[in-house]
């Protein structure tokens, strides 16, 4: 079997490591006006995915790209403003329903896919690859409101008033990110995660439809296309449903935001699935005793049971360094 990070022992990584909180991101990034152009840049993509295996020597890097190229290529104008975050058009829902692959658009993918052949050359053989794209929901929520400020009004409008427009735009956005993870797999990816940053807005009456169904068809047909690669998924903020996410879902990795107690899951959950993450970034970026108290009572708690250390969310743009240095070797050690 390829390795991945299931074959890995207590591996460590960080969501959103590469990027943000790296001095040497930032003065390549610096570069660029453009967070697209940079984001499209073979030579950025392989820097940026390496850097923090080469500070840290984390067990795994994942791809330095963004869930929002799926509604690039899908011609959703898409802007990334510094301070702002990304401001999408947001689509006219009455005439966007032909929504389609822009050909030229994808094409800049191929920069990201061959990168991928790069990096897993460059990066040892005992460490795993991640490629990633965004849950359906998550995207879906971008697409229709344009950006977060808006707290996605109209997408959970659309969650009440318009089922049958947000199911038709969920298939759209999971058929791209079928192929996507497909060939950031066929590169070199060997392991797969879905980032669903957003599950908590979705209400529990709708979960099934929104939520889990279209992961579901994206695992299905990626194992349909004899994919092996484990899948990592991140309902977040999605609390007490976790459970029935899992049962339904069943990704190989359940990453798990800080919200939820670590301890109380590992009591209600299924034994055969591998759990990643729980340490809150706030506490990363605060360092000193209260990390050390929060890594020592999570290893205590995972002690006997398949774990990932990663955090809840993100890391912090504004995250020292030491910290970061300091988590690590509280973990290992
Ligand atoms: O100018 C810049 O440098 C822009 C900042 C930035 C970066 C570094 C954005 C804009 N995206 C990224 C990279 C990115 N995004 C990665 C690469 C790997 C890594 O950082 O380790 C990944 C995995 C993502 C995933 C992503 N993008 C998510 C899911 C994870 C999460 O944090 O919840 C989401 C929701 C996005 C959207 C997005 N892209 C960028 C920003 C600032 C945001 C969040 C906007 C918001 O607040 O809604």
């Amino acid at each position: 079997m390829k390795k991945n990070i299931l074959s890995l022992k207590n591996p460590i990584w960080f969501m959103r490591q590469a990027g943000r909180h790296l001095p040497e991101y930032l003065k390549i990034r610096k570069k660029f006006k453009s967070f697209l152009d940079f984001c499209f840049n073979y030579e950025s993509i392989i820097e940026s995915t390496l850097q923090p295996i080469k500070r840290y020597d984390l067990d795994c890097a994942i791809i330095f790209s963004d869930i929002l190229v799926v509604p690039y290529i899908l011609n959703q104008k898409i802007e990334f403003i510094e301070g702002k975050g990304p401001i999408l058009s947001p689509i006219n829902l009455t005439s966007d329903l032909n929504l389609k692959v822009n050909i030229d658009k994808k094409r800049k993918l191929e920069n990201t896919y061959n990168s991928i052949v790069q990096i897993r050359k460059k990066l040892h053989k005992n460490k795993a690859l991640i490629g990633f794209c965004g849950g359906p929901w998550t995207v879906a929520c971008y697409m229709v409101d344009g950006s977060s400020k808006t707290n996605f009004v109209k997408a959970r409008e659309l969650v009440n008033k318009d089922k049958t427009y947000l199911s038709f735009l969920l298939d759209i956005i999971i058929n791209v990110s079928v192929n996507h993870l497909e060939k950031q797999y066929l590169s070199g990816c060997d392991t797969l995660m879905i980032f669903e940053s957003w599950a908590g807005l979705v209400p529990k009456n709708s979960q099934d439809e929104i939520l889990y169904n279209p992961t579901k068809k994206i695992i299905c047909k990626l194992r349909e296309k004899n994919i092996t690669a484990p899948i990592i998924c991140f309902p977040k903020g999605i609390n007490k449903e976790i459970i029935s996410y899992n049962r339904e879902v069943k990704p190989d990795v359940l990453s798990v935001d800080h919200n939820i107690d670590l301890q109380w899951l590992i009591k209600n959950i299924e034994e055969e699935t591998t759990l990643q993450g729980n340490i809150n970034p706030n506490t990363l970026l605060q360092g000193g005793n209260p990390l050390k108290k929060e890594i020592l009572k999570l290893k205590n708690i995972v002690k006997e049971r398949n774990h990932i250390f990663n955090l809840g969310h993100g890391i912090l743009p504004k995250t020292p360094i030491e910290n970061v240095v300091k988590a690590i070797e509280l973990i290992r050690a």
